[in-house]
């Protein structure tokens, strides 16, 4: 494994990008020069004690069960995607090997990321698939571990939203570079192979169009806002982090469509940027993460459609930045 300095790593950056107006301040680490894809899937059996079996390691054929496979390729995927298109090799930008459990628990209706690895339920078959059936859904868990990474943002309130939509951002752009989508040709929804034929609904969540997602007896109505006129208080969820993230969600989508073109070329990257940024805080809000955009969108395209696009959408669903 070939490590580079953080020097290195600044000089390789610089050669690859035109003069900008301020330099991306991040914390300092070494930085892997090779891709290193290296993943371990384990069966828990249905148990919800770890670590249960591994069934299959890096380079390993494929087994009959549908659900360590499709770990196993949405883990390459989302690999791919951030070595490719931000030059990031794995969780931690170091090589990190990837594990991914499956079959967590009796019926589970959830996937989470725990700190270290990505965990998937079977979901209870009359509501909801299996959670490894969407790759967005994936790459939304191993999203976590890169935004935990790159500096906490607590999961709480507007910082635990942000955290969340950071991870459906990366969700839906790893499946968009999948199905080679333009931003204008994705559904920009999360987790629409989830949700059985017996729920009223489309998916999990829109990031276009949030609170249309689903409208069901059972789950009840989508609850995300897309704007802050609709922000939700609460005390469930984490203060809403699951449901108020509807509103930095569909200001990325704003940002994208409004771009055009592959979402991850530009919005995906001033996204990026904005997260690996120092001015991240534990406890920041969706005002002081807006101006961070703003300012990598300069940083990174200088100022002109990017940085208005930025400030258009943040305005739009009721941020003026
Ligand atoms: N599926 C959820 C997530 O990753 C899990 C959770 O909130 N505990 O956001
Ligand atoms: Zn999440």
């Amino acid at each position: 494994r070939t490590l580079s300095t953080d020097s290195t790593f600044r000089a390789l950056r610089l050669a690859g990008s035109r003069t900008t107006p301020s330099t991306l301040v991040t914390r300092p680490r070494a930085m892997m020069v090779e891709s290193a894809l290296h993943r371990t899937i384990y069966d828990l059996r249905n148990s919800e004690a770890f670590p249960g079996t591994p069934v299959r390691f890096e380079g390993q054929e494929a087994t009959d069960d549908i659900a360590v496979t499709e770990a196993y390729d949405g883990l390459g995927d989302t690999y791919n995607f951030f070595w490719e298109i931000f030059g990031r090799s794995s969780i931690d930008g170091d090589g990190m090997p990837l594990q991914a459990f499956v079959h967590y628990g009796n019926t589970y209706d959830n996937a989470f990321w725990d700190g270290r690895r990505m965990v998937f339920g079977d979901g209870d078959g009359d509501l909801f698939n299996r959670f490894t059936i969407c790759l967005d859904i994936i790459a939304h868990e191993l999203a976590h571990g890169v935004t935990e990474d790159e500096g906490p943002l607590w999961y709480f309130r507007q910082a635990g939203a942000l955290n969340e939509s950071m991870s459906d951002v990366f969700g839906s752009l790893v499946r968009q570079m999948k199905l080679k989508q333009k931003a204008d040709a994705a559904d920009w929804l999360i987790g629409k192979e989830l949700l059985t034929g017996n729920v009223e609904g489309v998916a999990l969540r829109s990031m276009k169009n949030p609170g249309t997602a689903f409208d069901d007896d059972v789950l009840g109505k989508d609850p995300q806002p897309g704007h802050m006129k609709d922000y939700v208080h609460t005390w469930e969820d984490n203060g809403g982090g699951h449901i108020n993230s509807g509103i930095p969600n569909r200001a990325f989508y704003l940002v994208a469509s409004h771009l055009g073109g592959y979402a991850w070329e530009r919005a995906g990257r001033i996204w990026y940027d904005a997260i690996r940024d120092s001015h991240i805080k534990p406890d920041m809000g969706f005002l002081d993460f807006a101006r961070i955009t703003v300012m990598s969108a300069t940083r990174l395209f200088g100022a002109g459609e990017e940085e208005d696009a930025v400030r258009e959408a943040w305005e739009q669903v009721g941020i003026r930045v």
